[in-house]
């Protein structure tokens, strides 16, 4: 643990980490200040809670004399490293650390971690509800939405810490140690931050740097980037495949989730695949690795098995809105990358219409064209990157211009027939036209109760 009474610490960003970050900060004795380029007039709510508790605050702008005068900076993970008030920083010697490297600093009790480009929110929400079921003093955060930091005061020795980890979180770790780290899989996803996609898995796999011969990674067969993270874990791994069998660890077989805990061990059946009410293939996958990590932790199968089939999916995430004249309407506005676009459309056998766009982050779009050819009618494009998905996809599947999700949803009900699916899953992140993915998602769903309000009062 660091000591930090009387240090003079900077927290930049002051988003939700920023902010816990600063307030924990303070508790424990240090001189903070907080750093953020967004104005102080959109700081308003904030500024003054802040300066209440003798926090400094720098709004508009990182000034290079404030991020030298530090004797410890704590990055938010939406702040990229190489941003030059940093690097500078770092030239001069002063330490630099993410918001989750401070609280593992802190952090009582043991550490459950899970990464991968997608899912990782739906694990992390199903391994908690799973661990908390078995009587565990289980608490959920990190990327999922809350700072990992808030867990600090509530937890003990025996506290697993259910943590979602991004790629952002994770680069700057030095000392985060997961007891179980579970990578779920690595595809193309925020290039803009990491520039490469080898430098993106690399963050990743930060997830088990520090582990040791005692802890547990668990890893997808099934992906090939992460199954060739394998050959750096220092923990023995545990995998998990939806195609074949696994030495140690979770795949199906005969229809039915099953776990074997060591190689050549027996086999023990968890739960039948019919009674996981997540939808699609990918869904598997991530229940495969919450079982294996649960296993790890000491749960049995029989609360495994019962949590797993009370579980619903996660706002955003693949999540049923309603039916109207016949039409499915699913709400998947987390699915932010080419990936997890793909993996939403296979889960239907056919009949989508589905709304693309938003904030391109660099990845070709091409990928989805064969699932396109074979399941979706129409293609929506909205926002930024429209253009971009227009010209990667034409000829391939027909495409409506929409520009607003307003238009795109107005335009795939009109075209929708009886028994259709119409589907947000639109490869892009948010942030040219909403505030984040989650608003993006409740103004969809909202789209979609008034038209069936329209309906209602037209019928
Ligand atoms: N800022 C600066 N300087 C910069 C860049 C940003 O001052 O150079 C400021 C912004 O003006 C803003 C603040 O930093 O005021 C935002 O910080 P942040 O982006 O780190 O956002 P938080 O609110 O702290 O949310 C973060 C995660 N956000 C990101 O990683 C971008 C949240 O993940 C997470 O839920 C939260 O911490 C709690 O742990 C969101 C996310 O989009 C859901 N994650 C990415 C993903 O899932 O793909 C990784």
């Amino acid at each position: 643990m660091m000591e930090l009474k009387g240090k003079k610490v900077l927290v930049v960003g002051l988003g939700k980490s920023g902010l816990a970050a600063a307030l924990f900060l303070r508790r424990q004795g240090a001189q903070v200040t907080v750093s953020d380029i967004r104005s102080a007039e959109s700081l308003a709510k904030e500024i003054p809670a802040l300066l209440d508790e003798g926090i400094m605050v720098e709004a508009g702008g990182h000034g290079l004399l404030t991020f030298r005068r530090q004797d410890l900076i704590v990055v938010s993970p939406g702040v990229p490293l190489d941003t030059p008030e940093l690097v500078q920083a770092r030239n001069f010697g002063r330490p630099v650390i993410g918001e989750l490297e401070l609280a593992a600093r802190f952090l009582k009790g043991k550490i459950l971690a899970i990464t991968g480009s997608n899912g990782k929110t739906t694990t992390t929400a199903l391994a908690g509800e799973i661990l908390k079921e078995s009587g565990l003093p289980a608490l959920v955060a990190g990327n999922i939405g809350v700072p990992v930091v808030d867990l600090i005061d509530e937890s003990t020795e025996d506290t697993w810490s259910v943590l979602e980890v991004s790629s952002f979180q994770l680069e700057s770790t030095e000392k985060f140690h997961a007891k179980i780290a579970v990578i779920l899989n690595i595809t193309p996803d925020h290039l803009d931050r990491h520039g490469t996609f080898e430098n993106y898995a690399l963050a990743k796999e930060r997830i088990f740097a520090a582990q040791d011969a005692s802890d547990f990674a668990v890893l997808n067969a099934d992906n090939p980037r992460t199954a060739e993270a394998a050959a750096r874990s220092h923990a023995p791994v545990f995998w998990f495949s939806a195609k074949h069998s696994v030495t140690q660890g979770a795949w199906v077989e005969n229809g039915n989730v099953v776990y074997r805990s060591a190689p050549g061990g027996a086999m023990e059946t968890i739960l039948p695949i019919a009674k996981v009410s997540l939808k699609g293939e990918h869904n598997v996958e991530n229940v495969l690795a919450a079982v294996c990590a649960a296993r790890l932790a000491g749960v049995a199968a029989g609360v495994i098995a019962r949590s797993i089939e009370n579980f619903r999916a996660v706002e955003h995430r693949l999540e049923y809105v309603e039916t109207i004249n016949g039409v499915d309407y699913y709400n998947d506005s987390k699915a932010t990358n080419v990936d997890a676009t793909e993996k939403a459309v296979a889960a239907f056998p056919g009949g989508i219409h589905l709304i693309l766009g938003g904030k391109d982050k660099g990845a070709p779009y091409s990928p989805l064209a064969p699932l396109l050819r074979e399941r979706v009618r129409a293609v929506y494009t909205i926002g930024a990157a429209a253009a971009k998905i227009e010209s990667e996809l034409r000829g391939v599947v027909t495409i409506h211009s929409c520009e607003t999700l307003a238009n795109a949803v107005d335009a795939a009900a009109k075209a929708a027939r009886p028994g259709d699916v119409v589907l947000l899953a639109p490869a892009c992140s948010s942030y040219d036209q909403f505030e984040n993915y989650e608003q993006r998602g409740r103004v969809f769903k909202q789209l979609v109760s008034e038209r069936r309000e329209w309906k209602a009062r037209n019928a």
